[in-house]
């Protein structure tokens, strides 16, 4: 371990800090390794419910290091197939809710990283660009899948083909971001929005995620069916036995 991602834990909330602070935390090959172990990691901890990814000093990241780009073409795929799809895939399929702190400027494969998070937040001063086409290059690391689907086409288009960076509130306003945090309240904003969440019943995030995950890829009948399925085993757990018992209780 180089020390280039920090694992902290609050509770029931894994916090993993992407720290090259020097370099914007840019992504290497051992920062990414080491990002995948501490995902891994928070996934096998029983006691956890949320993880929160977010960068150190002035950015969230500023995705690939361009001085540490592999020497040939056939390199760079990969790359992207052995460091950043595992962590695409991993975050979106994580047993956690997940949340990207955007604290700063995430670039390039940084920014879908972030998207892939189940939750997104911004401090007000963060932005978002698709740094891809400025150096010749088609977004990456999930974005070509996940942009279409959370802003549409057009502007999924326009932020791939302009690489504009999009400050927090626009991106809020396109669906990229759930919340903008004013700059000096977005650690504490952070904080009290993970252990809100992790307070959440584990087994009706857990379905809750499959559910609007699998969405995606189902007709409106498969998912019908889906729901029925789902929601009968989140009415099996205790979670809501007890949320009904306590609602009943007040005497409503
Ligand atoms: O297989 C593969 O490897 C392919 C995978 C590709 C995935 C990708 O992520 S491709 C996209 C790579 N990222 C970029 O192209 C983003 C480049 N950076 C920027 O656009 C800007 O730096 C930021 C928007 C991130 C931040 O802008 P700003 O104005 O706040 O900072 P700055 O002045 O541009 O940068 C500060 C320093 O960081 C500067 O170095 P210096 O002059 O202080 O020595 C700059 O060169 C360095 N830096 C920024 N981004 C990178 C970087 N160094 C290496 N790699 C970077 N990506």
């Amino acid at each position: 371990m180089e020390g280039l991602v920090r694992y902290g834990t609050a509770g029931a909330v894994a916090t993993l800090t992407l720290a090259r602070p020097g370099k914007l935390n840019a992504f290497t090959r051992p920062m990414l390794k080491e990002l995948r172990e501490a995902i891994d990691r928070a996934e096998a901890d029983d006691t956890l419910r949320v993880l929160v990814l977010t960068g150190e000093g002035r950015a969230f990241s500023a995705g690939q290091d361009l001085n540490h780009m592999p020497e040939t073409s056939a390199g760079v795929g990969v790359i992207l197939e052995e460091d950043y799809a595992p962590v695409v895939t991993r975050l979106m399929r994580h047993r956690l809710v997940t949340v990207a702190a955007i604290n700063g400027p995430a670039a390039g494969a940084a920014a879908n990283i972030a998207l892939a998070c189940d939750i997104a937040v911004a401090a007000e001063s963060a932005s978002l660009m698709q740094a891809f086409v400025r150096i010749g290059l088609i977004p990456d690391a999930g974005g070509t899948w996940l942009l279409p689907r959370l802003v549409g086409l057009r502007n999924a288009m326009a932020l791939a083909l302009t690489g504009d960076a999009i400050p927090a509130r626009e991106a809020q306003a396109m669906g990229m971001v759930y919340r903008v945090f004013p700059d000096a309240a977005f650690a504490a904003e952070v904080e009290a929005l993970a252990q809100r969440l992790a307070a959440h019943s584990p087994v009706a995030c857990r379905l809750i995620k499959e559910s609007l995950r699998d969405s995606l890829g189902n007709d409106l009948t498969t998912q019908l069916a889906l729901e029925a399925r789902l929601q009968s085993e989140a009415a099996g757990s205790d979670a809501f036995r007890e949320a009904v018992a306590r609602f009943l209780a007040k005497g409503r």
